[in-house]
């Protein structure tokens, strides 16, 4: 367990770092560290609650209570939620397009480079404007790569300057 808690923090701070949007010597990381998602705790210094390491895959509300919004750092959300295991399951929460509220959507990037320009070009749409509502849209990090998120809407500009992007990298769970 020693090694998974020291191996999740290297590889969380490698990504982060990587990003070169989140910088560790920013007085904030520490002390703004009120764990917003959904589930028992895995963070490495977000909550209380200690590592329970006989619950399966978690599911975590994107935002947390702040669901997926124009206006909110969702790369500093990842990256104090950190980490995120292999079978974790995240859900995007937005409501459907309306006359109050502006349409939201989940694309994967291919690359570090595409996520980086906020540019859609070679994007997937995974999730469209209307698949946000309800109980959300829900994606399993089945898969082993870094998964580069963002909203798709306004050509980038939620993206770029919504804050509505992160990338995460699961890591693999030693013990149940
Ligand atoms: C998100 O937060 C990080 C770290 O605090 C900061 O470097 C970055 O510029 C922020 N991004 C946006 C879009 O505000
Ligand atoms: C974080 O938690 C503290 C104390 O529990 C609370 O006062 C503060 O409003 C919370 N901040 C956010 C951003 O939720
Ligand atoms: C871990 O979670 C399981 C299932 O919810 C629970 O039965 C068990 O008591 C928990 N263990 C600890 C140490 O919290
Ligand atoms: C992930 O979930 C699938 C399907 O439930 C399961 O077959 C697989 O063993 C799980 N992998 C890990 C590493 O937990
Ligand atoms: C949006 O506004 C139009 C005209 O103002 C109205 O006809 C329509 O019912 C409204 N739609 C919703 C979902 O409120
Ligand atoms: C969004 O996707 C759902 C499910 O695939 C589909 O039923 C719906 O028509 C789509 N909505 C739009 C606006 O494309
Ligand atoms: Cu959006």
């Amino acid at each position: 367990m020693g090694f998974t808690y020291a191996h999740g923090l290297v590889l969380v701070m490698a990504a982060a770092a990587s990003m070169l949007e989140v910088s560790v010597a920013n007085k904030d990381w520490v002390s703004k560290s009120n764990y917003t998602g959904w589930g028992w705790g895995w963070g490495w210094s977000s909550n209380n609650n200690p590592l329970n390491e006989t619950e399966g895959p978690n599911k975590i509300i994107v935002g947390g209570s702040e669901n997926w919004r124009f206006g909110f750092n969702y790369s500093e959300w990842a990256f104090q939620n950190a980490p995120f295991y292999f079978n974790d399951t995240l859900v995007f929460k937005y409501d459907p397009p309306s006359n109050n509220t502006f349409p939201h959507s989940v694309y994967l990037f291919p690359d570090l480079w595409s996520y980086w320009n906020c540019d859609l070009k070679r994007a997937k749409m995974i999730a469209n404007a209307t698949q946000g509502g309800g109980d959300g849209f829900e994606l399993a990090l089945n898969r082993w790569r870094t998964y580069y998120f963002a909203c798709g809407e306004r050509n980038g500009f939620h993206c770029k300057v919504g804050g509505m992007r992160f990338m995460v990298m699961p890591l693999f769970r030693w013990h149940y």
